[in-house]
């Protein structure tokens, strides 16, 4: 409340709050500036993630259990704002999954949308709907929202990848189901690369059981670090330099040009030796996974040095500033996606 009352006031309106408490009530104007904020003021907080140290742990518990017993293995990045919360982001989740050869995390589906950006390790694979991925470093594969996923690793490293989910924005709509499938691995339904190479070109099967087999909605599956990183240097090249950016791409889902998955929105990013990104902020905290390069990212107060695979997030509204010392290439993921249809999305540039 802004106004400070008088004593005898606020005794008697104490007494009143106590009676009607059990009764589930309570009193708006004790908490109408925080329930209705004149701008975003995030709980959680920016933080960096060393992947050395990350790493080092997640073996650790890769000597401690196996991925079949884990279901999945992963190590949750919590925000230090967000205790208990199991969130990077108050919408986002994001965790570092490890699956050691030979292993496989058994086949499941939810509502929940996931991606996975791999971060070291090649060969293992993602496998969606019955079609694996094969993954290479910086790769970027989704398992959408009801979309059966099992994880598996054929080669001789371990491999490890981030994983952004919407755990939170599900949970907070009440509105999550999972479901094991009854065998460990999904029977193959394709061979690997067919919806990367039907799909993933500006093609699409005209028509019989290729186009059948992906969901209409959400057929694209895996976005190959060889192909953003080529289109990245390509537009570094040729087009003029976005000021509060650097030079950004986002990826985007061919069946409606809109955002990868219906929460979450994913993007790459170049900013060249020396440059200096002006401020922006915006609404969707993000996500960020450090892919190449070094520098240093200013999160309003803070400052963070860069190094390849380091994670760090940027809460909504906090003002972001990137500096490159040698190229640096970055992929971020938010919730971009739900905000826009929401009608929430804002950003603001300095
Ligand atoms: O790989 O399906 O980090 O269901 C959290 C929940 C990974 C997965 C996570 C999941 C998964």
């Amino acid at each position: 409340m802004v106004t400070p009352l008088p004593n005898d006031q606020q005794a008697q309106l104490q007494a009143l709050y106590d009676a009607m408490a059990p009764e589930g009530l309570t009193p708006l104007w004790e908490v109408l500036s925080a329930l209705v904020p004149p701008q975003p003021n995030s709980p959680a907080r920016p933080h960096a993630w060393s992947y050395a140290s990350a790493r080092d742990y997640l073996m650790r518990a890769g000597d401690l259990i196996s991925a079949a017993q884990a279901e999945r293995r992963v190590l949750i990045l919590e925000n230090p704002g967000l205790a208990g919360q199991s969130s990077i982001t108050p919408s986002l989740y994001a965790g570092l999954q490890l699956i050691l050869p030979g292993e496989v995390a058994p086949c499941h589906r939810h509502t929940q949308c996931a991606l996975r950006f791999v971060m070291e390790g090649e060969g293992a694979y993602t496998s969606v709907d019955g079609e694996k991925a094969v993954m290479q470093p910086f790769d970027l594969v989704l398992t959408p929202g009801g979309q059966w996923h099992d994880h598996g690793n054929p080669s001789a490293q371990p491999m490890i990848w981030l994983d952004g989910l919407d755990i939170p924005t599900v949970q907070h709509f009440d509105a999550g189901f999972a479901e094991r499938l009854e065998t460990e691995v999904h029977p193959e339904t394709a061979a690997p690369g067919s919806t990367l190479a039907q799909y993933g070109r500006n093609l699409r099967p005209f028509r019989g059981s290729a186009a059948d087999r992906r969901p209409a909605h959400q057929p694209m599956f895996h976005y190959r670090y060889q192909d953003w990183r080529a289109s990245l240097d390509q537009m570094a090249a040729g087009a003029a330099i976005d000021p509060h950016l650097g030079h950004a791409l986002e990826f985007v889902n061919p069946a409606d040009g809109g955002p990868v998955m219906p929460t979450i929105a994913a993007h790459v990013r170049l900013i060249p030796a020396g440059f200096a990104t002006r401020p922006r902020c915006s609404t969707d905290g993000t996500v960020f996974v450090v892919v190449e390069g070094s520098g240093e990212a200013v999160i309003g107060e803070q400052r963070v040095p860069l190094s390849p695979r380091d994670i760090f997030v940027v809460p909504s509204w906090h003002m972001l500033t990137l500096r490159a010392e040698t190229p640096l290439v970055l992929f971020g993921y938010s919730d971009k996606a739900a905000q826009q249809k929401l009608n929430l999305f804002r950003e603001e540039c300095a």
